[in-house]
């Protein structure tokens, strides 16, 4: 239990750490053995990413990746979470591994401990290998038993060194987005590959658990989800349909099976034609923690023009704005961690929370300095947050900010920036913003900030109440 101090006080062993994943920061798309990735199809598709941005290069953290860790070292983080990319270690999803891939990712692992940082590693941030698409990717049934073969090829060359391990990151994201909305990789709007890929997601969940719990000594698993609330952005039948409908596939449709052994009711229906006997208990492994990637609410509305009906719309007029512009909700997260300890009874780590913003923002000053005002300000206020949910009662152990630098943000290429860390993308030069600096306070025992309530407005709340009770 923590102290109900105003500042300063977080549970004992506390895991302070940043995040990132393979394609958005490796580069060396083309070196040492590596394969092609579904986003490298993606990027070079004309239209899937803003200004034609790739991966090609990203951050150059594949030569860079000593310096990269030296900073974290200097953030003063204990805990570092990556991920790994399939294609390096299987060039082409199955069969063959590459020995050099795997090469890279023991000296990243190393160098992690050197620096006595605790790695976390996601085995799956999203960078499919194309051969494996090519053979329909998630949608196919045997893309289960592809990820179980690659996470026991990583299981044996790591887990003497790692045991924090995440099975995927944001399923539904990649899931949704790839498979019916066609804003991210494969570029697909397909209703039955999308039903299908959840349902294999979830099955390759359970399966990437048992292995690793075998293979792994005192192994610490789960998955990184994202989690939300989704408020109608009006109180109308129809909006509040939408919003039941996308709190399902967004925030339930993994967790709900992964914790509970089921899928919500409407995605029951969808999915029953593709769950075979025996899946339900494949999928629902038991695990240590809740990973929790969380930025702020969506507001959603009923829409023809997506497949499923509901669609991103308008916050507030009113809404309380972050520096940046973002309309942000901090005490919507302080009661996202305290019903996810709740409804899943595992400790929550945040995975992912941190602050984006757009081209000519976060530009270095005539003296080097990076003043992200915007930045701190949201992070001071989500972690205020996050301080007043454990106070109350949430099981939170740990929290990673995202992003150490500025990276590859997927359909928008590098026109958004989440670092603490600003890369020119030219020179490739890595120059620490305000935040680092706030952050390695923060981790020190720095006094938490304040948060200004933002409140959702009645009408709102009452339709959020409505989506959340409704049946389908
Ligand atoms: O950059 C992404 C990350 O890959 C997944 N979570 C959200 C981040 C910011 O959009």
């Amino acid at each position: 239990m923590v102290a109900k101090s105003k500042g300063g006080a977080w549970p004992k062993g506390f895991v302070w750490g940043t995040s990132t994943s393979s394609y958005q920061i490796e580069g060396a798309v083309n070196e040492d053995g590596r394969g092609q990735s579904i986003w490298d199809t993606q990027s070079k598709r004309i239209g899937g990413v803003a200004n034609g941005d790739t991966g090609d290069v990203a951050c150059d953290h594949y030569h860079r990746y000593a310096d990269d860790i030296a900073l974290m070292k200097k953030l003063g983080v204990n805990a570092y979470r990556f991920s790994i990319a399939w294609p390096r270690v299987q060039p082409t999803g199955r069969g063959a591994v590459n020995e050099k891939g795997l090469d890279f990712y023991d000296r990243v692992t190393d160098t992690i401990l050197e620096a006595g940082i605790e790695p976390w590693t996601c085995l799956y941030h999203w960078d499919l290998p194309q051969a494996l698409q090519d053979r329909g990717g998630w949608a196919n049934r045997d893309c289960v038993g592809w990820y179980a073969d690659y996470a026991t090829v990583v299981a044996r060359r790591l887990g003497d060194r790692i045991r924090n391990f995440a099975t995927f990151n944001e399923l539904s994201v990649f899931t949704l987005f790839g498979y019916a909305f066609g804003w991210h990789a494969p570029g697909l709007k397909d209703r039955e590959a999308h039903f299908k890929s959840i349902h294999h997601v979830n099955l390759a969940h359970g399966a990437g658990v048992d292995v690793l719990r075998d293979l792994v000594p005192n192994a610490s698993l789960g998955a990184v989800h994202n989690y939300t609330p989704a408020v109608p952005e009006a109180d109308t039948p129809e909006n509040v349909r939408a919003a039941h409908d996308l709190h399902e596939h967004w925030n339930l449709a993994f967790p709900e099976p992964q914790f509970l052994g089921y899928y919500p009711p409407g995605l029951a229906r969808d999915l029953e034609p593709y769950v075979q006997a025996g899946d339900m208990a494949r999928i629902c492994r038991p695990v240590d923690w809740f990973g929790l990637n969380h930025y702020g609410p969506i507001f959603c509305k009923a829409s023809e023009d997506y497949l499923h009906g509901f669609a991103w719309g308008d916050s507030p007029d009113k809404a309380p704005n972050a520096a940046c512009g973002w309309a942000i909700y901090p005490e919507m997260f302080a009661d996202t961690l305290l019903e996810l300890t709740e409804r899943y009874g595992v400790p929550v780590i945040v995975a992912e929370n941190g602050c984006g913003t757009g081209t000519g923002s976060d530009v270095p000053d005539k003296k080097g300095r990076v003043a992200d005002s915007h930045r701190v300000d949201y992070l001071n206020q989500y972690t205020a947050a996050m301080h007043e949910a454990i106070c109350k009662g949430a099981n939170v152990k740990g929290y990673f900010v995202w992003s150490l630098l500025d990276n590859f943000e997927w359909g928008l290429g590098y026109m958004q920036r989440y670092g603490m860390v600003h890369v020119d993308f030219e020179t490739l030069k890595r120059t620490p913003k305000d935040s680092f600096h706030w952050y390695s306070k923060l981790i020190k025992g720095g006094p938490v900030g304040k948060y200004k309530n933002g409140k959702l407005p009645a009408e709102l709340k009452g339709a959020l109440k409505k989506s959340l009770q409704s049946g389908t």
